[in-house]
């Protein structure tokens, strides 16, 4: 690992070279430049994922050489910075395709994905999609997160990352990956590689759609905007998704809820639930809403879509569906917060969904 290569003048000049070149010419530099930034973190993280440490005693990676790794966070936000650029906040992509759900800093399960999906990087064929929420919970938000950003890099035109509720400064500050940075890197370092992850996930989409039928977002529909153009032209830095954003804010909090439970919150609310046009207050989360089988075929049939896949929730096989099909909810994230739900994704080939559960029954748990 020829890290002492990178310094920040080599990476700025690869940076302006780049800004010229096409996302399939990107790619080749990227890829078989086996020194470049996104490599190296690549084989770091798989050989770390052998000495992670125990939920209790996490280790973090590089953690003896905290300026090295900076300097390779440093090159892959550039690297990523660029790519980000030509993503609009709803970013098309096609089949056939991969979708995965929560991560949550479960990085062994990040290993049974790359095991069973993609094996190697460049991987040829599908596309990925990542629902979000890669930090807060587990143990290993950082190092999924930095697998993930170099997984795009070396892959551009491959893989998708959207963000999730968890992709926000408050939210980890108030869970894990905060304290996990500063706790691994010391207050210095820690502080800066937050932030500086957090700078990358402010410039993530914020949902997809596949093949031009399908919905994916880490949370739901938004109520603020009913039409696929007004999500294109959300505004590609939000720092703080919540005032900048309405609609952002809303696909990354959102959940379904069945028609009996969108009655009752409307009761409890004293609110006529014909005139909520299929949304209400998400009670369970605090924030954004939950929209019932009126919203979701709204939606769908305004924008002449077929059907919601998001995350955010935990089924115990890892997903379930709701509105007869028409949106999934999918988890890759097993032995969530000490329960025993499974791990699983979806593959969107030929027209169909199909589902896949990953055997992670000999994964731990990377949470209490
Ligand atoms: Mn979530």
């Amino acid at each position: 690992m020829e890290i002492s290569k990178l310094n920040d003048d080599s990476v700025n000049q690869n940076n302006h070279r780049k800004e010229h070149l096409t996302a399939q010419q990107y790619s080749i530099e990227t890829v078989f430049n086996r020194n470049s930034a996104a490599n190296i973190i690549i084989n770091l993280v798989r050989d770390f994922s052998n000495n992670k440490g125990t939920v209790r005693n996490p280790n973090g990676l590089m953690q003896d050489r905290k300026e090295d790794l900076w300097k390779l966070l440093l090159s892959i936000n550039n690297e990523i910075e660029l790519l980000l650029k030509n993503e609009h906040k709803c970013h098309k992509i096609y089949s056939p395709c991969f979708i995965m759900g929560d991560i949550h800093g479960n990085l062994e399960d990040l290993f049974s994905l790359e095991k069973a999906l993609w094996k190697q990087i460049p991987c040829v064929g599908a596309n990925y999609l990542f629902l979000g929420d890669y930090v807060d919970r587990g143990q290993w938000g950082f190092e999924c997160a930095m697998y993930l950003f170099a997984f795009k890099i070396l892959c551009p035109n491959k893989v998708t990352l959207l963000r999730g509720n968890h992709e926000v400064r408050l939210i980890q500050t108030n869970y894990t990956y905060k304290r996990e940075c500063l706790q691994k890197y010391g207050d210095f370092y820690g502080l800066k590689i937050w932030e500086l992850t957090n700078r990358i996930f402010d410039k993530l989409p914020v949902c997809a759609l596949v093949d031009d039928c399908i919905f994916c977002a880490h949370g739901g529909l938004p109520r603020s905007a009913t039409e696929i153009e007004q999500l294109i032209r959300i505004k590609q830095e939000l720092k703080d998704p919540e005032r900048e954003s309405r609609a952002a804010w809303e696909i990354l909090w959102s959940d379904p809820c069945h028609m009996q439970q969108f009655l009752e919150i409307a009761d409890l609310l004293n609110l006529n639930p014909d005139n909520l046009n299929g949304f209400i207050k998400n009670t369970k989360r605090g924030t954004a809403f939950l929209f019932n089988e009126t919203g979701a075929m709204n939606f769908l049939r305004k924008n002449g879509l077929t059907h919601i896949i998001r995350a955010h929730e935990v089924p115990p096989n890892g997903y379930t569906f709701h509105f007869g099909n028409k949106c999934a909810t999918i988890f890759s994230c097993s032995h969530y917060c000490g329960n025993d739900n499974d791990c699983a994704c979806i593959l969107v080939d030929m027209q169909k969904l199909r589902v896949i559960q990953l055997d992670t029954v000999n994964n731990s748990s990377a949470t209490d």
